[in-house]
């Protein structure tokens, strides 16, 4: 086992932990400052120097890292070793603007693995288990990110990459996977292929699932448990900081364990940047204080959770993340009121006649925002009669108005008729943006 694969980090006291991660910190700074032009100009420019820096109490003077900064620096500007020693690249999956890319050492593929190690480790896999990776394989860092994880462990890896579900359904029976890694969207595609395909939850031996990569509500957990007969966990991680593997849900389900010996996690308040306390919900902000190709520092996500230092009941002592809402940037303002699309889903998927498929329309018509919500009900909905079809739309209408304060027009559409995704999947079409 590696130096960094180390069990005894998500059981140790928070004084220690601060200790470990103050000295890494420590190095790290100094090792930016001398390498990243960028770094160092931006702590020049706010009057910082490396010998500023001695404890995780000094973290807040840095400045922030955005992901423009790594777009302006594009491709390759922020790496803080020479392009000889970085051994593969990945992309982040950003569909506006420029890519941010993203590189990775010897020593920081073998740092990943090992939290992607511990994260598996964390839920149950071991090396007896047949891990069927169907996260996309490419510049996307889930299908490696994974990869190299489960195989640390011994599993047996099934390296699948999205798309062609019907070949997923019949290698998930053939080959007898016990652990299926995709997002929670690509989960419930599957589970409708095996429908069509006549197959069973009783004819796979599946028992974990790994997913992430994208917002999901607890209602759309107990749908995927239930469709494919496993117990569903939540992995987090993005690109910048190093992939998947920054944390994981444990079987107590009460947050995700932060891999904090490698990430210092922060909660801020995105509109001013300033440092929450514990409990308080604002933006997840990482630094990564034992990368080598790319040490982001103070990084922000965008994505809004919150952070507890308790121990848990699994007797893990690691901070944890409270899973993540939705990101500030897929936060809709209609009519001045914050809507994140998960809360939605959350009120849809309370209805048992609701298939976990959905999309949200927002426009503009006459200066008023209006939002109307395309709803899949299954297959036995529309067999009944009309006035029981008008009591849903209206318990839909009433229920969502109710949870986020807006109205909304309802529209049910038939079993299927969604488009499906092999990945992240796309919840909403704001009109608003495309005049
Ligand atoms: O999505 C890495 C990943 C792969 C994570 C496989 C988990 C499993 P990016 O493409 O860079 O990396 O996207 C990162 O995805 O900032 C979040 O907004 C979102 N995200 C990732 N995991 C979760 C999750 C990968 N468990 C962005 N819950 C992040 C909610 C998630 N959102």
């Amino acid at each position: 086992m590696s130096k960094y694969c180390n069990r005894e980090m998500d059981r140790i006291s928070r004084d220690e932990l601060r200790k470990i991660q103050g000295e890494r910190l420590k190095a790290t700074v100094k090792r930016v400052y001398k390498n990243v032009p960028y770094y160092a100009n931006k702590m020049k420019e706010k009057g910082i120097l490396p010998d500023d820096i001695n404890s995780v109490d000094d973290l807040s003077k840095l400045p922030f890292t955005y992901k423009d900064d790594l777009r302006d620096n594009y491709p390759f500007g922020t790496f803080a070793v020479p392009l000889k020693q970085v051994v593969r690249v990945h992309a982040s999956s950003g569909t506006t603007g420029k890519q941010t890319v993203v590189g990775y050492t010897a020593n920081d593929l073998e740092l990943w693995a090992d939290c992607v190690a511990r994260c598996l480790r964390t839920v149950g896999v071991t090396s007896s288990d047949i891990v069927h990776v169907a996260y996309g394989y490419g510049l996307f860092t889930g299908g490696l990110g994974i990869h190299y994880g489960a195989e640390k462990i011994g599993a047996t890896v099934i390296p699948v990459s999205g798309g062609n579900t019907s070949r997923q359904v019949r290698l998930l029976k053939d080959f007898g996977a016990t652990v299926l890694c995709c997002t929670p969207s690509y989960a419930l595609f599957i589970a409708d292929e095996m429908k069509s395909a006549g197959i069973t939850k009783d004819d796979l031996k599946l028992r974990i699932g790994i997913f992430g990569a994208e917002p999901w509500t607890d209602e759309m957990k107990a749908q995927i448990e239930e469709k494919l007969g496993l117990k569903a966990y939540d992995i987090y991680g993005l690109s910048e900081i190093v992939g998947p593997g920054v944390s994981i849900s444990c079987p107590e389900q009460k947050g995700l364990h932060i891999c904090a010996d490698h990430f210092i996690a922060e909660i801020i308040d995105p509109a001013t940047g300033e440092v929450l306390p514990e409990g308080r919900e604002g933006e997840l902000v990482f630094t990564c204080i034992t990368k080598e190709a790319l040490p982001l520092i103070r990084y922000r996500t965008r994505d809004i959770s919150r952070l507890t230092f308790e121990p848990c009941s699994c007797g893990r002592t690691s901070p944890r993340m409270e899973k993540v809402a939705g990101r500030s940037d897929d936060m809709l303002i209609i009519r001045g009121v914050n809507v994140f699309p998960s809360q939605i889903e959350s009120v849809l998927l309370r209805h048992s006649q609701v298939e976990p498929h959905y999309m949200i329309i927002v426009d503009r018509v006459n200066n008023l925002d209006v939002m109307e919500v395309h709803v899949e009900m299954n297959d036995e909905f529309f067999s009944d009669k009309v006035s029981s079809i008008e009591a849903v739309e209206r318990k839909l209408r009433h229920d969502i108005e109710s949870t986020i304060g807006i109205s909304a027009r309802i529209k049910l559409v038939e079993n299927r008729s969604i488009q499906r995704s092999e990945g992240k999947a796309r919840r909403v079409i704001d009109k608003r943006k495309l005049y």
